[in-house]
């Protein structure tokens, strides 16, 4: 089973796209094992973009991740990485294909609105950085056997 963070961006929670986007994962057939609503700290998006602290846009990016509240969230599944980047398209909303989320309300990089890890490790650690063990829940969906094999 993988596990993925998903971040609402604050500009997808100003636009009013919080339930929008959270349908789209959950529809997907992604299982939502937690969820909060937080205003994240300066040390907090230092931390969850560590991987690009030697990138240009490294300041740009913390700005805008600390700008407004955040919708994080940890969803997990079989796959769940690869789903939900496809959900959430390219990184630059103009490329992104049509259908997914940046597809379909994005036009710039620097407000793509939602973030997704890139790969099993960086989930696990992710959703770690976001979310004590306590606040993850165990549940059985009444609906896994359609959902999946
Ligand atoms: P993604 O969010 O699709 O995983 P990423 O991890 O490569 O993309 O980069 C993290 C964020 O940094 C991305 O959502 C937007 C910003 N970003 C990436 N490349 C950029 C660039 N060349 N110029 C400005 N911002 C960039
Ligand atoms: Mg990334």
């Amino acid at each position: 089973m993988e596990r993925t963070l998903i971040l609402v961006k604050p500009d997808g929670v100003q636009r009013g796209l919080m339930g929008e986007i959270v349908a789209r994962f959950e529809r997907r057939g992604l299982k939502l094992l937690g969820m909060k609503f937080i205003q994240m700290s300066q040390e907090l998006a230092n931390q969850h973009y560590a991987v690009h602290k030697e990138r240009p846009f490294f300041n740009d990016l913390v700005t805008y991740i600390t700008s407004g509240p955040v919708l994080a969230m940890v969803w997990e599944g079989k796959d769940a990485i690869a789903a939900a980047r496809s959900t959430i398209g390219a990184t630059k909303p103009a490329e992104a294909t049509p259908g997914s989320i940046r597809g379909d309300f994005g036009m710039e990089i620097g407000r793509n609105l939602v973030h997704g890890s890139d790969s099993p490790e960086n989930g696990v650690k992710e959703a770690n950085l976001f979310f004590k063990p306590e606040e993850l829940v165990t549940w059985t969906r009444a609906t896994e056997s359609w959902i999946r094999e």
